[in-house]
């Protein structure tokens, strides 16, 4: 048994550095609701200017951030096209059908996260016959995460881009991770959000700050979005004390991230090592590992060992186990991770 938890089951488990606690109990504070904290807005400028748009709104979470892009972009009964493997379709809740009426129309992931052309130009509805719903946005997601931290190229984005230009559609990115994307391509971050119009990325996974992400596009779209924020209750007061970690956290954190990089990487090789689990190393570009298990074995029970031994992962279901590595895990944690899985592996078959 390890002396403390290896915990590699997501990089929301991160924890506020010493500067973000310093920050936040030395914020300045008003009353957002009423546009008056000062961190806050100083937080959503930063964020705007980082990610090159006019405009952004400081939200709780991913999930409100991307339901408040669709509620700001969609009118009742507009379809959204999402990706079948993507976060917004699997795992918020179908919000954006819940609460906004905009239906979902969901088009295959490419393993590497992109939705092929042909199958946005298939999904798109180019009639205004009464019997269709009208297609208004396209949402793509940066990194990938179900597929695997997969990064989607300023090349990918701009075809995207193009192409709802010519057909008068609207793109949203889910950037919850962009800036890991950014950091595996060594480009600056407006090289991949120039082609949305809107941009969700979130403070609280791998940048490690307690609470937040941020919403941005134009001065409109913000304007629709924070009535959006609104009827989702998530106007909040004093909210610098939270935003002044995700200043620290857009200020100090995104460079590391490298570090997480190559601490996947050199897990995605030692797993590999073993003959009981499939995964293609080569495939890992960020903090984000995936793999399953040869054999018959059964994803939950691994995981089950895992956590008797003090290491933690997700089961991700059909038979997909997920390790993210972030700030926290060193190099010295992946190697303990691999011994504890040649353990199990010799346990679980011996
Ligand atoms: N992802 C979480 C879980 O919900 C799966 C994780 O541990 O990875 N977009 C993407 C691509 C995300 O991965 C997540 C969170 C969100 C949006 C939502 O962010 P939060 O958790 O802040 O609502």
């Amino acid at each position: 048994m390890l002396t403390r938890p290896i915990d590699l089951r997501s990089d929301t488990v991160t924890l506020p550095t010493s500067a973000m606690r310093t920050a936040m109990a030395r914020a300045e504070v008003g009353d957002d609701v009423y546009g008056e904290d000062p961190t806050v807005n100083r937080l959503e400028e930063l964020a705007a200017q980082r990610v090159g748009k006019a405009a952004a709104m400081f939200v709780p979470s991913g999930t409100m951030g991307n339901l408040c892009a669709l509620l700001a972009h969609c009118n009742r009964g507009d379809e959204a096209i999402v990706g079948d493997q993507s976060h917004i379709y699997n795992y918020e809740a179908g919000g954006a059908s819940v609460v906004g009426s905009v239906a979902f129309h969901v088009v295959p992931n490419q393993p590497d996260g992109t939705i092929a052309l042909d199958n946005l130009r298939a999904a798109v509805r180019w009639t205004d016959d009464p019997h269709c719903a009208e297609t208004r946005l396209i949402c793509l997601e940066n990194t990938h995460n179900s597929c695997g931290g997969t990064v989607l190229s300023p090349e990918y984005l701009a075809s995207v881009a193009a192409f709802a230009r010519e057909r008068d559609l609207l793109v949203h990115l889910d950037g919850a991770r962009v800036f890991n994307a950014a950091v595996a391509l060594g480009v600056n971050v407006t090289e991949l959000t120039r082609h949305a119009d809107s941009v969700m990325f979130c403070l609280s996974k791998g940048l490690s700050a307690p609470v937040g992400s941020v919403l941005c596009g134009d001065e409109a779209f913000i304007r629709r979005a924070r009535r959006a924020r609104k009827v989702l209750g998530g106007g909040m007061r004093q909210a610098g004390v939270i935003a002044a970690a995700g200043i620290v956290a857009l200020e100090t954190m995104v460079d590391r991230l490298a570090e997480d990089h190559a601490n996947a990487r050199m897990l995605a090789e030692g797993l590999a090592g073993f003959p009981q689990i499939a995964i293609e190393p080569a495939r890992v570009q960020t903090n984000i590992v995936i793999f399953t298990l040869r054999d018959g074995w059964s994803a939950d029970t691994f995981v089950a060992h895992l956590r008797e031994r003090g290491v933690l992962m997700g089961d991700m279901g059909s038979g997909r186990i997920r390790a993210v590595t972030h700030d926290g895990i060193d190099a010295g944690d992946i190697a303990e991770t691999i011994a504890v899985v040649a353990e199990v592996v010799r346990g679980v078959r011996g």
